[in-house]
């Protein structure tokens, strides 16, 4: 074989199905994996027969590869691409292209982009969403570094990235770390969402009391509609009718209620306060996975504390697609979304990222995880006003939020008659009637702000920064 036009590092899931995309799509390819028996294993398996190579040494690896090099690296986020970057950057000359398709965070793409820079290489961190099957079918992807370097690859992530009617979901995104940001916010819209859809599994379980099959229909009724038919419905259907190999009975039942993390929901919420941005569903979401954590305190507690579910509330019937609890879980995915965006908004500035809004609506609604319907409305907000304050001021989207508020308020105040833990769409009610009074409590908590510390406030009468002394 001749050179080849592309280089992968990492055949974990997701990098064994990215270079088979490429080479689907006429990219010879050579593939480098630190456990060599892993690359042996796929070059016999899936990789016979296509135009892959394989390379046991990181300097065999290196002189396969056509020049300027393309190189995908697809491991463990952290020290595990430090280290490969390090052993790669001796082998690398002017021009070469590292791509950082993990997970990394994005102070650390920083980092990596001005240092490798610094050396004339190119460096791309490139959020990658999809899972395995994206990954090989054709995955959403948030590239962010010099547009230079994203130039170089630009035929490549078109051709192996997701179509949708209007386009590839992919497009350069921004300087630096904006890739892995935006991924990083991509994964926290992702965990409000997923919160979301088990909050009404819950309560039409335990209150409108369906069960697995009546359950995922409604579900399934739902993916049909323009607000809510997205991957995320779509799979919780599919979950939910899933019966199990061991027991015969539905999987879902059987699996132990502790979510796991692996930490950029955690980011998405750390960049959001820091930024100063209020994402209340999104954080609800990661607390609840923290909370179904605490297993063993929480079977402890239920036996001092014990609740009585019992209750009769109407959220609907199949025939109407429940739909109260529809109503609330609407809203709660337009929070979802609408906190993400605030997110990236605030962050362009901040960090002069300059981002596109509508591309990255874009970028979303094809092969990714939270790729949605509502992502077209998203898109056409913001290209309608490319300064949107929040997704609440656009027409479409206010007459969402007044159409459907009674039914949100039902659903969160049934739920707490029953005791049943709706912390998303609790948090969403919330974040919806703080947004709409021109007056929250706070005036009380800057008095005794000044009060104790004499930290002053703002009035509402005159301009100026004011004192009370408190004690005297
Ligand atoms: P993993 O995250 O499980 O990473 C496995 C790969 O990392 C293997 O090739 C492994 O080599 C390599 N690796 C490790 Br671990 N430590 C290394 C080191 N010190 N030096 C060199 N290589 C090292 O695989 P994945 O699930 O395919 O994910 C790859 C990246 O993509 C991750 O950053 C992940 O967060 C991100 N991602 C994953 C998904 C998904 O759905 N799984 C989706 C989107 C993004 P070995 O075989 O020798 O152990």
């Amino acid at each position: 074989m001749s050179k080849a036009h592309f280089g992968l590092i990492g055949l974990g899931v997701m990098g064994e199905n990215l270079v088979l995309n490429a080479e689907r799509n006429g990219f010879s390819s050579i593939v480098y994996n630190r456990t060599f028996s892993k690359t042996e294993t796929f070059l016999k398996g899936r990789g016979f027969g296509k135009n892959i190579e394989g390379a046991k040494t990181i300097q065999e690896f290196v002189d396969k590869l056509e020049r300027p090099r393309r190189i995908l690296m697809m491991v463990k986020a952290g020290s595990a691409t430090d280290a490969v970057i390090n052993n790669i950057s001796e082998y690398l000359e002017e021009g070469d292209l590292l791509i950082d398709g993990g997970n990394s965070q994005f102070q650390d793409t920083e980092r990596r982009v001005r240092q490798l820079e610094s050396k004339s290489f190119g460096y791309i961190g490139m959020g990658v969403s999809g899972g395995a099957k994206g990954a090989l079918e054709g995955p959403s992807m948030m590239p962010g570094g010099t547009k230079s370097s994203y130039d170089a690859i630009e035929n490549l992530l078109t051709k192996m990235a997701a179509k949708v009617d209007d386009g590839p979901c992919v497009s350069y995104v921004g300087p630096g770390g904006s890739g892995h940001f935006v991924k990083t916010v991509h994964n926290g819209i992702e965990y409000g969402i997923e919160q979301i859809l088990a909050e009404a599994y819950d309560l039409m379980k335990r209150i409108s009391r369906l069960d697995s099959n009546q359950m995922s229909q409604v579900f399934s009724q739902w993916n049909k509609t323009e607000e809510l038919s997205s991957y995320l419905v779509e799979i919780t259907e599919i979950c939910l009718k899933t019966k199990d190999d061991f027991s015969g009975e539905f999987v879902v039942e059987n699996i132990l209620d502790k979510a796991g993390q692996k930490g950029t929901g955690l980011w998405t919420v750390i960049s959001a306060l820091e930024l100063g941005v209020p994402v209340p569903t999104i954080y609800a979401s990661l607390n609840a996975r923290v909370m179904s954590s605490l297993k063993e305190q929480r079977m402890e507690v239920e036996k001092f504390l014990p609740f009585d579910v019992d209750h009769e509330f109407n959220f609907g019937n199949i025939s109407n697609s429940m739909k109260p609890l529809f109503d609330a879980v609407v809203l709660s995915t337009i929070a979802s979304y609408a906190q993400g965006m605030d997110i990236l908004k605030e962050a362009s500035t901040f960090y002069n990222y300059d981002l596109d809004m509508p591309s990255i609506a874009q970028i979303w609604k094809g092969g990714c995880i939270i790729r949605s319907k509502l992502l077209k409305r998203i898109q056409d907000a913001y290209e309608k006003d490319p300064n949107l304050k929040n997704l609440i001021f656009d027409s479409w989207f206010n007459n969402q939020i007044s159409n459907k508020l009674d039914n949100l308020s039902y659903v969160v105040s049934a739920a707490s008659k029953a005791s049943i833990p709706v912390p998303c769409l609790s948090s969403t009610l919330d974040y919806l009637n703080s947004y709409r009074t021109n007056r929250l409590p706070q005036n009380l908590v800057q008095a005794m702000r000044d009060c104790f510390g004499s930290h002053t406030y703002e009035r509402i009468d005159r301009d100026g920064s004011f004192h009370t002394e408190w004690l005297q």
